[in-house]
């Protein structure tokens, strides 16, 4: 009886290691919604999720600082006029203390391809970075 149990037991803990393993996998790691919020976490140095996946318009933003320094965030289109990376609108997180939560940003967001940064010194190199998807 004990040991049918710890059995079932270790399968399940089997099972959970799989799934685990499995979610971590490169292209499977994109969070998709068709709802106007995302919530994310940043920490050294990353942006979790890193692939976010959502639909045109209206999107709130909502990012919490797991990590131990400071972190900010940035939804950018990749090429400015100059070039160079440019926040949307009102696409900006400012720095959060380890263990904050920012105050939540609303932008619109026409379909395509955007940048998600923490913008603090080197974050960016060290891999804070992700990619924000906005289709129909
Ligand atoms: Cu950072």
């Amino acid at each position: 009886m004990a040991q049918a149990m710890s059995r079932s037991m270790l399968i399940a803990a089997v099972l959970a290691v799989l799934s685990i393993a499995l979610a971590g996998c490169g292209d499977d790691d994109v969070f998709r919604t068709d709802r106007p919020i995302v919530r994310l976490t940043v920490d050294e140095y990353r942006i979790v999720p890193q692939n976010v996946v959502v639909k045109p318009g209206r999107l709130k933003v909502a990012v919490r600082n797991a990590g131990r320094l400071t972190h900010n965030l940035a939804i950018q289109i990749a090429e400015g006029p100059d070039g160079k990376p440019v926040d949307v609108p009102g696409g900006r997180v400012g720095t959060m203390q380890p263990g904050a939560t920012g105050e939540p940003i609303k932008v619109t967001l026409a379909p395509g391809s955007y940048r998600l940064v923490c913008t603090i010194a080197n974050h960016d190199d060290l891999g804070q970075y992700g990619e924000l998807e906005v289709q129909e």
